[in-house]
């Protein structure tokens, strides 16, 4: 690993992953990403983390952070313009919290639906969705700005890469819900050029060799 630059492990389309890359990017910090096959870790990545999940940042001094969160937090210590981390400190942590632990589950059922044949799809789409009901009013008394406040905070960052993924499952269905804070809010950010950069396409890396550039 190059001894100046921190290493980024990290998979495209990972919500987490993308978290972490907007953050990092927004702060401008120089990186090496490593973009890696989920089915095929790096032995490299799994030595500095072995619980195998991206994305992983290796620091220049040893230190090794491996939740999207502690990365974004991270990244936003060395420089935070937008003043993220500020933004929403009290209704942050809980709103990830229940984004992560319970959001998450359900649109991983509501997606791979045919490994959860207890119920059908849409049972977990309604379960998914009232979080998603309530991003929307808080967007509302937000004026459309943010999810904790009337601008972007950390929570939003957080949590967009989430409901991009759910919208992602069926937009039809997504365009005919009655979200219209939370469908202007995604539309935003989905033309956010920072998130396209943070979507560029990486070759795979291979081991014994230089990752790409990042940001
Ligand atoms: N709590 C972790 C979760 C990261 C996570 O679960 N990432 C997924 C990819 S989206 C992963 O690496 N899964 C391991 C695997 O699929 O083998 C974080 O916030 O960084």
């Amino acid at each position: 690993m190059s001894p100046h630059r921190p290493v980024l492990y990290s998979f495209r389309r990972c919500p987490y992953a993308i978290r972490a890359r907007i953050a990092v990017a927004r702060a401008g910090v120089a990186c090496e990403l490593r973009e890696v096959l989920l089915g095929d870790k790096p032995a490299e990545m799994l030595e500095l983390s072995p619980k195998g999940t991206v994305p992983v940042l290796a620091l220049p001094d040893g230190m090794v952070i491996d939740e999207s969160r502690d990365i974004m937090v991270w990244a936003l210590t060395q420089s935070d313009t937008d003043g993220w981390l500020g933004t929403g400190l009290e209704a942050a942590p809980e709103l990830i919290r229940r984004n992560d632990e319970d959001f998450k589950p359900m649109l991983d059922r509501y997606k791979y639906f045919e490994r959860y044949p207890e119920h059908p799809q849409a049972h977990y789409r309604d379960e998914a969705g009232a979080f998603l009901t309530d991003l929307d009013q808080r967007l509302a008394t937000h004026d459309g700005g943010g999810l904790t406040g009337r601008r972007t905070g950390f929570a939003d960052v957080a949590i967009f890469p989430f409901v991009r993924q759910f919208a992602g499952v069926d937009r039809d269905w997504f365009d005919g819900t009655p979200w219209p804070n939370l469908a202007s809010w995604l539309k935003a950010w989905e033309a956010n050029p920072l998130f396209l950069d943070v979507m560029k396409k990486y070759p795979v890396w291979q081991p014994r060799t230089e990752g790409e550039p990042f940001p």
